[in-house]
């Protein structure tokens, strides 16, 4: 079986600056440009953003930068969301095609559709989800703060979860509360099998499996822990063993071995790759972030009541889960 090890990051040589990533720090200069990048971004742009975290670390930090520029190196939606938390500010993403299959999988049209067959219902929305969807929900949650959401609503009342069908079934095994889940999926994490994870686990004895929620149930019940990204930190740091296998977007890892130096991590193998990478957030290289940074494009642009309406579920969010 190939797998990918990474040995613990302080017995490798340090990693000097290329080029590029001296470029963008003097881009980020000139433009008075803050540096948001996402988990699963590459190495070279973790190295060098000003924040790496999750959609809500993120959020948090776009809404309270005082950047004329935000240079958002994730996926669109995580974008739009900076956008509408902060819309004086202009907001670039490396590549406009960096979108997402949970937001692709969920059209506002039949979600407007869907609630109209469920009068009555909250929505509560992954942030995985176009900014018109956001318009539609009545919450936001991210993986990290999903669970803690989700028990604050009354038990009577009753909720629709969209996108994610896996990451709300997950919710509904750790809250006990009936949903209504739409179809969505990610793609990545949808490639896992339980069968390969349990043969890795039986190479590597001992060693913990760290999945995310968004992995199919299959996948999740022969995980040790079940969390969010941010969560995988301090799974990580706080676990006896000094190697751990984790099945999420392989780029995770870095951020992974940078808060957690002296440990090994072990990419999971997926349906036969060595790693799981996403393919939205492969498309911010270093040069296409280097490009918006110089040419102010492409740009996050939102309508005005857009921004409105979606800013609502948002802060919602942000309030619930201080
Ligand atoms: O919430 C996020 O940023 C995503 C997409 C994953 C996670 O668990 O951090």
């Amino acid at each position: 079986m190939q797998t990918i090890v990474y040995p613990p990051l302080n017995l490798c040589p340090k990693s000097q600056l290329s080029d590029v990533q001296k470029k963008i720090l003097d881009a980020k200069k000139r433009r008075n440009a803050v540096i948001l990048a996402h988990n699963y971004v590459c190495r070279e742009i973790q190295e060098i953003a000003d924040y790496v975290g999750d959609s809500l670390g993120l959020s948090r930090q776009a809404k309270k930068t005082d950047a004329d520029v935000i240079a958002f190196a994730g996926v669109d939606f995580m974008a739009e969301t900076a956008k509408i938390l902060n819309p004086s500010k202009t907001v670039v993403l490396p590549d406009h095609a960096a979108g997402c299959t949970l937001e692709e999988l969920c059209d506002p049209i039949e979600l407007a559709y869907f609630k109209k067959q469920h009068p009555g219902a909250l929505v509560i929305s992954y942030i995985n989800c176009s900014a018109k969807v956001k318009e539609l929900s009545d919450i936001i949650c991210t993986s990290g703060n999903a669970l803690d959401i989700v028990s604050q609503i009354p038990k009577d009342r009753e909720i629709i979860f969209a996108p994610d069908q896996h990451l709300g079934s997950w919710i509904m095994e750790k809250t006990g509360r009936q949903m209504i889940l739409w179809h969505g999926y990610c793609w990545a994490h949808t490639q896992y099998k339980a069968q390969e994870l349990i043969a890795l686990k039986k190479a590597f004895k001992g060693a913990p499996l760290v999945c995310h929620p968004e992995c199919p149930k299959e996948v999740r019940d022969v995980a040790d822990e079940v969390c969010s990204t941010e969560k995988m930190i301090s799974f990580c740091r706080n676990h006896a063993s000094d190697r751990i296998i984790v099945a999420t977007v392989v780029e995770m890892i870095h951020r992974l071995r940078r808060e957690i130096p002296e440990k090994t991590f072990i990419a999971a193998i997926s349906s036969g790759k060595p790693a799981q990478h996403c393919r939205n957030m492969l498309m911010n290289t270093p040069e296409k972030l280097l490009a918006c940074l110089e040419n102010l494009e492409p740009r996050i642009e939102l309508d005005e009541q857009t921004i409105k309406n979606a800013l609502v579920p948002i802060e919602r969010m942000l309030e619930m889960s201080k």
